[in-house]
């Protein structure tokens, strides 16, 4: 198959699981590469498609600079909720959903669906454009996160305000530890059971941290958008959390405090500059607005169960 009935064969896939109403790949240019519409709803035509996405063209553009991978945004328009997923650094994924849909159920079919993409037009062998088969039983998976990065940049914010009305504590006075524990659904049947490390205070005995970080499967790396420093100490964190929980570690890089725009130091560019340098995927985030709290945690979650659900 040539690059393109590929990239039709994998949005037919994607629209006729996740029942969207239409889904397009766009270049650099606003070009549109590949598009299809469900074949259950009448009202959208290709051409309608290519009208949203043109009207779009200049948001479109703005969303490349905010590339890298995951980067998401979602708008409501007439046709329906748009999502845009970045798809490495040549493609972007548009979707349109029902007014009606839950995001957070389509995005990790957005997120396998941008990673074939990358692989197709990247042109390795044999990309399998199907969707992944998730079982009929529900699924549950279990992991301890940790959340890592200096002091005052909102780690327990974030925490707090991600498990808000649902959670149960635990304190571990030995290691001045707070775990929380949340239930989070992915994709309707999968539930990620996270378990969250928050060390009360800066605990800088090595021990302590041994315990902290021994037996983590995930890491969530935040730093503080006014204070630069915070940002150039995630690479000590990092060389910490290997050293103690080996590399194989999935792990998330948030920029914190966006709201705070005026004291702002570090743009959105340099914060992802350092994460690909570390090799994380890159969110910001406001733990006081809420913002991107919940796709933070989300991708995170889609992170850990990706290789369990993917082929
Ligand atoms: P830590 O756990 O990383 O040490 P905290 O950080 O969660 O305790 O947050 C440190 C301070 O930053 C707190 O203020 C908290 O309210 C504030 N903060 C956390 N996240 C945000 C954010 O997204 N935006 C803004 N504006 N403030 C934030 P105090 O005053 O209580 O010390
Ligand atoms: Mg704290």
């Amino acid at each position: 198959m040539s690059t393109s009935e590929l990239l039709n064969e994998l949005l037919k896939n994607y629209i006729s699981k996740t029942k969207v109403k239409g889904a397009a790949i766009v270049d650099h240019d606003g070009l549109i590469i590949a598009s299809q519409v469900s074949p259950d709803i009448d009202e959208l035509s290709i051409g309608a498609v290519t009208g949203v996405i043109e009207k779009l063209y200049d948001r479109i553009k703005s969303e490349f600079k905010l590339g890298g991978r995951f980067g998401t945004t979602t708008i409501e328009q007439e046709v329906g909720k748009l999502i845009f997923v970045n798809a490495g650094p040549k493609a972007i994924l548009t979707t349109i959903a029902p007014s009606t849909s839950d995001i957070d159920i389509i995005l990790p079919y957005s997120y396998i669906v941008a990673e074939k993409i990358v692989q197709i037009l990247d042109k390795r062998k044999e990309v399998d454009v199907s969707m992944p088969e998730v079982t009929e039983e529900p699924m549950k998976f279990s992991f301890k996160v940790v959340i890592l990065g200096d002091g005052g940049v909102g780690k327990t914010s974030l925490l707090t305000r991600f498990v808000e009305k649902t959670f149960e504590q635990e304190y571990k006075s030995t290691i001045g530890t707070n775990i929380m524990r949340i239930d989070y659904k992915l994709m309707d049947k999968i539930t990620v059971a996270f378990s969250l490390w928050d060390l009360a205070g800066q605990q800088l005995f090595q021990k302590v941290r041994q315990m902290y970080l021994a037996g983590c499967q995930a890491a969530l790396f935040v730093y503080d958008v006014t204070r630069p420093d915070t940002l150039y100490n995630l690479k000590n964190w990092q060389s910490e959390l290997h050293a103690i929980a080996g590399t194989g570690v999935k792990s998330l890089m948030v920029g914190n405090k966006i709201d705070l725009v005026e004291e702002r130091k570090v743009s959105y560019e340099e914060g992802k500059k350092v994460a690909d340098e570390l090799g994380l995927s890159y969110l910001e985030t406001s733990a006081k607005t809420g913002d991107n709290v919940n796709r933070a945690f989300g991708s995170l979650a889609f992170l850990l169960v990706k290789d369990k659900i993917t082929k």
